[in-house]
């Protein structure tokens, strides 16, 4: 099963703007993200949660989201976490979002939503965080999946190993990750970058841009095309945080940053 048309997305999360340490270097990160988009052609951005660090960052930093987003013109699907909760105080009720760009689209459905991109062929799924703990599943309720549509999946939670005895807040089960009527999930809530694909279920955390990068001075993200003859393909993509960007992918940075998944 796959969509009839091809496309190819850049997946993040973890960005944790406004962190109190380092807000500086989080901002510069995700303007790298940013031009991560138009660096690969991407046809869409997605935020897999946590995209804030905590929920009394200033309005400056939310303006300062949607300002960069607001440089691209590919949709960015946004998914909120464990650090930017969606209930009625979140962040995301909060002035800055009554004044957001076109491309600018929030997963806000607690029992899981869908928003579609008839021009991509492409729907993307998510459950809203509104509370992080055990009973909060973050695959629960996915709609199952078309024949002529691509469907991501988009979860912030903690995948669970076999070997995992102890249940940790918006679990996510590798028999859940088996059985997911999606193409591709593209998970958020760790750090670093780690696939966790299991059955025919293409499943990525990307990590946070600079946490998931195995060189300094760069950040990672995950390139993931959604191709109608060969699947679905997910690279990590190693980007420098200054500097001009070449037009085309820089390979050996790419095959770098595999080497250390
Ligand atoms: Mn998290």
């Amino acid at each position: 099963m796959a969509g009839d048309n091809t496309i190819r997305l850049i997946h993040t999360s973890d960005t944790h703007l406004g962190d109190d340490w380092r807000s500086d270097l989080a901002e510069a990160a995700f303007a790298r993200v940013i031009d991560s988009v138009a660096q690969f052609d991407a046809d869409a951005l997605l935020v897999v949660g946590d995209v804030f660090d905590h929920a009394r960052v200033p309005d400056r930093v939310l303006e300062f989201y949607l300002a960069q987003i607001a440089r691209i013109d590919r949709p960015v699907v946004t998914l909120p976490g464990n650090h930017d909760l969606y209930h009625e105080e979140s962040l995301y009720l909060r002035d800055p979002f009554q004044r957001v760009p076109p491309n600018f689209h929030l997963l806000t459905g607690s029992a899981g939503q869908t928003i579609s991109f008839p021009e991509l062929g492409l729907d993307v799924w998510g459950r809203a965080m509104t509370q992080h703990n055990p009973e909060f599943r973050p695959l629960e309720n996915m709609p199952a999946g078309s024949d002529d549509r691509w469907l991501v999946a988009l979860a912030h939670g903690h995948f669970h190993f076999p070997e995992d005895t102890d249940l940790r807040s918006s679990p996510i089960q590798e028999r859940e990750v088996m059985e997911a009527s999606c193409h591709y999930l593209a998970l958020g809530h760790w750090e670093r970058h780690c696939e966790v694909s299991r059955g025919d279920t293409s499943a990525f955390y990307s990590g946070s841009p600079l946490g998931s990068s195995p060189r300094s001075g760069h950040i990672g993200v995950n390139v993931v095309e959604l191709d109608k003859i060969s699947g679905v393909t997910v690279t990590q993509a190693i980007v420098p945080l200054e500097g001009p960007l070449s037009l085309a992918p820089d390979a050996a940075a790419v095959a770098a940053g595999r080497e250390e998944t």
